[in-house]
């Protein structure tokens, strides 16, 4: 789901009168002058600085736990599946995922719930992050044009998931309602070059995987866990092309992978690398070298590496039919100095015939899949074109139809 706003750190007009005062008083009297706002001597209330994915918000580094004021409007809102398809989101800030919230421990967080009026239901959060019943569900149940207020205190470092918990709690979460909260350890993380905002997600539509139009919510295929969509932050492409994630060769790259569900477990993987670390389940364990890390439902972890060579790295859930058929593909481009000690590159190619050539058979038949609508038009035609060539033909031809030299010669057009 695309991009729709990114909410900067805002101070609230009696915390900048304060700062003003501040700055004058001790200009006035001690001569001082700051020259950032960074040696201002801690605030004790601050609002949180919340971002769309696949944003997050700047570290906690050192700063000492405060009272953290929470902003999070509830929007109902009709957006783009994939090509073509739409489907009516239920959010946490105008985006699938939620917005991304960063806390550290011992903060005081005071979350207030907004319902937008032209919302149709009650929602509610809950955030694993919280201890207390039903993690703030209980006392953030709002109506439509109404607010909730409640506070919690973290006392629990590590990456937590939030999410709806109305009633009926699956349909609340297949429709988008969950999101991240991190609790920064004191100190916060170790620092890194890049940080990303992951949340992968199941999706169950009337219609099948492709089939055009607005497509309502399938209790049934929800309950029998057979998703039509399996996507990154809310959409078929959400990560792919111009929406990539980017890097340099030479920088670490931490990823905050979190799995809204609500039914499959993610088996993340990183075409291309090695996690150097796993903040297994986003708590404190530390795992090392790892390939493939699971994520279980309403459950998170943080990945790391170092990137040490350009190339595009392709980020999938590698119950694999689920990357290249249901939409769970994202990627990261990295930049940089080519590094042939670490990856050569192709080095030769030569004929190898054993046995003689091999024939591969596809399984066909003659009849139309029921979900196969033909395109009537040119502008269709190429719509269509368009979507079978990302889901599908892209592995191999890459995406400006380039290819691969000795294997997959560049694409031409004709236009039929
Ligand atoms: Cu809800």
């Amino acid at each position: 789901m695309k991009i729709n706003t990114t909410k900067k750190l805002v101070l609230r007009s009696t915390q900048l009168a304060g700062v003003a005062s501040l700055l004058f008083s001790c200009a006035e009297k001690e001569k001082k002058v700051y020259a950032s706002t960074a040696e201002i001597p801690a605030i004790r209330e601050m609002t949180a600085e919340l971002t769309s994915p696949p944003h997050v918000p700047t570290p906690v580094g050192k700063r000492k736990a405060k009272k953290l004021i929470v902003d999070m409007e509830i929007l109902e809102l009709e957006s783009e599946m994939t090509n073509g398809v739409r489907y009516v989101y239920w959010t946490f800030g105008g985006t699938v995922p939620g917005s991304f919230i960063r806390t550290r421990v011992g903060d005081e967080v005071e979350f207030r719930l907004k319902n937008h009026p032209d919302n149709k239901l009650p929602h509610n959060i809950d955030l694993h992050a919280v201890t207390g019943p039903g993690g703030g569900a209980e006392s953030s149940f709002v109506a439509p044009g109404r607010e909730k207020v409640f506070s919690f205190k973290t006392l629990n470092p590590g990456l937590y998931v939030y999410h709806c918990a109305t009633a009926p709690v699956g349909m609340h979460i297949a429709n988008g309602m969950y999101g991240l909260i991190l609790v920064e350890p004191e100190g916060g993380l170790p620092r890194v070059d890049k940080e990303y905002y992951i949340m992968q997600g199941d999706f169950y539509t009337k219609g099948a995987n492709g089939e055009r139009g607005l497509q309502p919510f399938d209790m049934q295929k929800a309950v029998n866990e057979h998703a039509d969509y399996v996507v990154f932050n809310g959409s078929v492409g959400a990560l792919t092309g111009d929406n990539a994630i980017t890097a340099n060769v030479g920088e670490t790259v931490r990823l905050f992978v979190g799995n809204g569900g609500p039914n499959l477990v993610s088996s993340f993987h990183v075409i291309g690398e090695i996690f150097d670390k796993v903040y297994v389940e986003g708590g404190d364990l530390i795992n090392e070298n790892i390939q493939t890390t699971l994520i279980p439902a309403g459950g998170a972890a943080i990945v790391e590496f170092k990137v040490d060579v350009p190339g595009t790295l392709i980020l999938v859930d590698h119950s694999i039919f689920r990357a290249f058929n249901k939409g769970a593909l994202g990627m990261l481009k990295v930049e940089g100095e080519e590094n042939k000690k670490i990856y050569s590159g192709e080095l030769r190619e030569g004929i190898y015939l054993p046995e003689g050539p091999g024939i591969q058979t596809m399984p066909s038949t003659d009849e139309t899949p029921e979900s196969e609508i033909p395109a009537k038009t040119m502008a269709e035609k190429m719509e269509f074109g368009k979507a079978t060539f990302m889901q599908t033909c892209f592995a191999c031809h890459l995406g400006e139809g380039q290819g691969i030299p000795e294997a997959f010669p560049p694409l031409q057009i004709r236009i039929i």
